[in-house]
C-alpha cells in the first residue's frame, strides 16, 4: 500500500518475535484520547439503522470504564468473557502469516498509534479506531469469532498453495467491507466501512455501488481497491452463511480452479450477478 509508514517484515525494536508490543496505554496523549472520543462520538451517532444488529450489540464491550483509547487489559477481559478473544497490539501492518496465526489463536492484531486530525475520515493503514472499533464489537460475536479463527487456519493452509491474494479477498469483502441483509434492511459489519464515517453512508445509500449476493468463488476472484471507496460490496444473508462456507468448504479443489479462472475487475458486474437492493 503507498504512502503508509508502519509496514512491518521484521519485529521492529522492542516488538516481540510475533510482532506484539506492550500497549503502554499510559503514554497516550491527552490529545490521542481525545480523538478517539471524538472518531467514537461520530461513528456511534450515525450507526444504528446503519450498522448489524451483531455489531450494536457489541459496541457495548468498547463501553469501558472510561472514555479515551481503550486499555486493552480492562477490554480484554470483557471480549474474553464474550468470545475467547484478545486484542494485541502490534505497531503497525505485520506479515500475512504472522496475520493469519493470530487470528488462528484468537487474538486480533490491533495498531497501537491513532490516525492524526488530518486523517479523520480514511487512512489506508489500520490505526487503533479502526482497528478496535472497527473490528472489536463483531469478534465479541461468537459467530463471527469462530468465522474469524476459521479465517485464520485457512489463512495458514492457503501459504501453502500460494493462494494468498485469493484468499486476502474474502477477508477484504467480509470482515473489512461486508454487507448484511437482514429481515430490517441492508446492514453494515465490515469494519473498514463502519469505521469511516463517508463510506458508512456511501455503502448503504449512494446509488453507484454494486450490492452483489456473497459468493465465495466470485469474491475469491475479485479485485479490491484500497484506497478508495469499493464500488462492489458482496452481502450475506446471515453471519452463519459466512461460518459455514469457510468451515465446509475444501478450498484445494477452489484453489486449483482459481487458478485457472480469470480475475474480475473490482467494479466488474457478472451477468450470473444476483444483485441485491
Ligand atoms: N497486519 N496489523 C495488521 N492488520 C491487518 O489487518 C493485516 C496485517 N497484515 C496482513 C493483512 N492484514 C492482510 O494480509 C489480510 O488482509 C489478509
Ligand atoms: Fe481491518
Amino acid at each position: 500500500m503507498k504512502n503508509i509508514s508502519h509496514v512491518y517484515e521484521t519485529p521492529p525494536a522492542g516488538a516481540n518475535t510475533d510482532w506484539t508490543v506492550p500497549q503502554n496505554w499510559d503514554r497516550f496523549s491527552a490529545d490521542e484520547h481525545a480523538m478517539w472520543d471524538t472518531l467514537f462520538a461520530r461513528q456511534t451517532a450515525m450507526l444504528p439503522g446503519r450498522a448489524a444488529d451483531a455489531f450494536l450489540r457489541g459496541i457495548d464491550v468498547l463501553k469501558l470504564s472510561r472514555p479515551g483509547i481503550p486499555d486493552y487489559r480492562e477490554l480484554n477481559a470483557q471480549l474474553m468473557a464474550a468470545t475467547g478473544w484478545q486484542i494485541v497490539a502490534v505497531p503497525g501492518l505485520v506479515p500475512d502469516a504472522v496475520f493469519f496465526d493470530h487470528l488462528a489463536n484468537r487474538r486480533f492484531p490491533a495498531g497501537n498509534f491513532i490516525r492524526t486530525p488530518e486523517q479523520s475520515d480514511y487512512l489506508q493503514e489500520p490505526d487503533v479506531f479502526h482497528d478496535i472499533f472497527g473490528h472489536v464489537p463483531m469478534s465479541a460475536d461468537p459467530v463471527f469469532a469462530d468465522y474469524m479463527v476459521a479465517y485464520g487456519k485457512g489463512g495458514l493452509r492457503s501459504l501453502g498453495f500460494c493462494a494468498l491474494d485469493h484468499l486476502a479477498r474474502l477477508y477484504w469483502y467480509t470482515v473489512e467491507f461486508g454487507l448484511i441483509k437482514q429481515p430490517n434492511g441492508m446492514r453494515i459489519y465490515g469494519a473498514g466501512i463502519v469505521s469511516s464515517y463517508a463510506e458508512s453512508i456511501f455503502a448503504l445509500e449512494d446509488p453507484r455501488p454494486n450490492r452483489i449476493a456473497f459468493d465465495l468463488l466470485r469474491v475469491m476472484r475479485t479485485h479490491y481497491r484500497i484506497d478508495d471507496f469499493q464500488q462492489n460490496y458482496f452481502v450475506i444473508s446471515s453471519i452463519d452463511e459466512l461460518l459455514t462456507v469457510t468451515v465446509e468448504t475444501d478450498f484445494a479443489p477452489l484453489y486449483a480452479r482459481l487458478d485457472i479462472l480469470p480475475d474480475i475487475a473490482a467494479s466488474e458486474v457478472l451477468a450470473n450477478d444476483v444483485l441485491i437492493a
